[in-house]
C-alpha cells in the first residue's frame, strides 16, 4: 500500500500549528440533545445548524483553531453561509475532520467497560466522506473511553486498542490522519495516580497494537487526557496534574509521535487552560518531543453555549466568549497563558 505521506505530513503539520488547537464539534445526536437541554433548546436540524453556524462563523476563530472535528450529519449540512459546514470550515483555511467511530455498546462480560463500533464498512464510508466533503476532510477521529476503577483488564485494552489500530490503517489507507482518542475517563472517585497508571498502560497497548498493524504513529495524532483524579476529587493542583501527565506520556509513547491533542473530559474551562498551559510548561522543562495541544468540546463551548441559549440576538456575544476561550487556549498552548486573562 502506497501512502500519500506528503500530504498526510501537511495535515499533521497545519493541525500542530504553534497557538492552536482543535476544536471538537463531534457530539452526537444523544450528545448534542443532552448539551441543548442544558438551554431548554429542542435538538432539530435546524437548531443544531444554527449552533454549528453561530461556532464556525465566528470571526477570527482560525487564529487559534487549526481544525474542527465535525459529526455526521454537520459533514454536508449547509451552513446559513450558502456553503456546507466542511467548506465553510475549510475556507476559513481550518482543517475539518470526521469522527468515524459509531459509539460504544456493551459487552457481555467487560461491564462497566464498553466498547466502541464503528469499523464495518469503514473503508467505504471514508471514500464516501472524501465525495460529501467535496476533498475538504483531512482527518477521522475514533473514541474509546476506559473507566479507571474498576482497572481495565488486559485482554480488554488489547482489543480496543487492536480496533483503533485497524481504523488509522483504514484511515491513513484513505488519505485522513487518524487521530486516536482513547479517553480515560474523570467519572468516578479514583485518584491521580490510579488515572496515571491507566493512561501508561492503555498507550503502551495502543502503540505495540499500531506497531503490530503496520500503523507508523509518526503519521498519527494523539488525543487523550490529562492524569486527573476522579471527578469527586477536582481540585488537583495543575503542577502536579502536569507532572504526572507528562511522566505518563514520557514512560508511554514512542518519540515519534508527532503531538498530543488534549480532551477536556469534563473539567470547567478555565480549570483545563491553567491545565494545559502547565502541560505545555512540564513539556519544554522535560524535553518532550511532542507538539502538545488542546482538542477540547465542553471546555470550548461551555460558555458559548450558554450564552447563545438558542436565540438569534445572543449570536455576536456568544462568539465573542468562544473566541475568548479559544484564544486563551492558543496563549496556554505556548504556556503564556496567566488566570487574571480570565478578567480581562
Ligand atoms: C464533543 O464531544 C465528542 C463527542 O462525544 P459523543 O460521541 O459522546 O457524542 C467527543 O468525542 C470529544 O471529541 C472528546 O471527548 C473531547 O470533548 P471534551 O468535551 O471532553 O473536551
Amino acid at each position: 500500500m502506497t501512502l500519500d505521506t506528503q500530504r498526510l505530513q501537511k495535515t499533521i503539520h497545519a493541525l500542530l500549528s504553534t497557538g492552536k488547537g482543535i476544536l471538537a464539534a463531534d457530539e452526537s445526536s444523544g450528545t448534542i440533545k443532552k448539551r441543548f437541554a442544558s438551554i431548554s433548546l429542542e435538538s432539530t436540524a435546524e437548531s443544531r445548524r444554527d449552533y454549528r453556524d453561530m461556532l464556525l462563523r465566528s470571526e477570527g476563530y482560525e487564529r487559534h483553531i487549526s481544525g474542527v472535528i465535525l459529526y455526521d450529519e454537520t459533514v454536508d449540512q449547509m451552513s446559513c453561509s450558502g456553503h456546507t459546514f466542511s467548506q465553510l470550515v475549510f475556507s476559513r483555511g481550518v482543517i475539518p475532520g470526521i469522527k468515524t467511530d459509531e459509539g460504544k455498546e456493551e459487552h457481555p462480560f467487560w461491564g462497566p467497560q464498553t466498547v466502541t463500533r464503528g469499523l464495518k464498512g469503514l473503508g467505504e464510508r471514508l471514500r464516501a466522506y472524501t465525495e460529501r466533503s467535496k476533498g475538504t476532510l483531512g482527518f477521522t477521529k475514533w473514541r474509546q473511553v476506559i473507566v479507571v476503577d474498576p482497572p481495565p483488564s488486559d485482554g480488554f485494552l488489547d482489543y480496543t486498542m487492536h480496533v483503533m489500530a485497524e481504523q488509522a490503517a483504514w484511515s491513513l489507507q484513505c488519505g485522513f490522519v487518524p487521530i486516536c482518542e482513547p479517553e480515560i475517563l474523570m467519572d468516578g472517585s479514583h485518584s491521580l495516580d490510579q488515572c496515571r497508571a491507566a493512561i501508561e498502560r492503555t498507550l503502551r497497548m495502543l502503540y505495540k497494537c499500531m506497531e503490530e498493524q503496520h500503523v507508523d504513529p509518526a503519521l498519527t495524532i494523539l488525543k487523550t487526557n490529562m492524569a486527573l483524579s476522579g471527578k469527586d476529587a477536582l481540585t488537583d493542583p495543575s503542577a502536579t496534574v502536569a507532572t504526572a501527565t507528562l511522566k505518563a506520556f514520557h514512560h508511554s509513547l514512542p518519540t515519534t509521535l508527532p503531538g498530543i491533542v488534549f480532551l477536556s473530559g469534563g473539567q470547567r474551562s478555565p480549570k483545563a487552560t491553567e491545565n494545559l498551559n502547565a502541560c505545555a510548561l512540564e513539556a519544554k522543562q522535560t524535553n518532550a518531543p511532542w507538539v502538545i495541544t488542546f482538542s477540547y468540546g465542553r471546555a470550548l463551548q461551555d460558555d458559548a453555549l450558554k450564552l447563545w441559549g438558542g436565540k438569534a440576538a445572543n449570536v455576536l456575544s456568544a462568539q465573542a466568549v468562544f473566541l475568548k476561550r479559544a484564544r486563551l487556549n492558543g496563549l496556554a498552548q505556548q504556556g503564556k497563558y496567566d488566570q487574571r486573562m480570565e478578567k480581562e
